[in-house]
């Protein structure tokens, strides 16, 4: 008897389906939100935005604000799309209500 007949009925051999076992809550893809650099936003203010709409303390904004000031990109958070999508739009708005040309984007993780 071969291997692929073992608990056969003899009409041939008895084939086996492998099924890899899967939780069924799958990890929802994550979106980086990126802060960019601009020449006149200024520094309070995405200092602010991030205190704001990604709850970082005062050090932890102003360590990410710096860090895109001099590198010119950042990451604020990761979150999933539709959270990710909602602070792209409520960070520009905030930024075009004062006039200011902050930019931020999404980017998958
Ligand atoms: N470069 C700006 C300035 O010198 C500050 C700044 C930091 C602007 C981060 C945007 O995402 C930004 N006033």
């Amino acid at each position: 008897m071969s291997d692929n007949d073992k608990g056969g009925n003899g009409d041939g051999p008895t084939i086996g389906v492998v099924v890899k076992a899967r939780p069924k809550t799958r990890k929802p893809a994550m979106y980086k939100v990126l802060m960019l650099n601009d020449d006149y936003t200024p520094m309070e203010f995405v200092v602010h935005v991030l205190e704001r709409f990604f709850q970082k303390n005062r050090e932890e904004a102003t360590r990410i604000m710096l860090h895109v000031h001099r590198r010119g990109v950042g990451v604020c958070g990761a979150y999933t799309y539709e959270v990710a999508e909602t602070k792209v739009t409520q960070v520009m708005d905030l930024a075009r209500q004062n006039q200011h040309p902050l930019q931020c984007t999404i980017e998958k993780e």
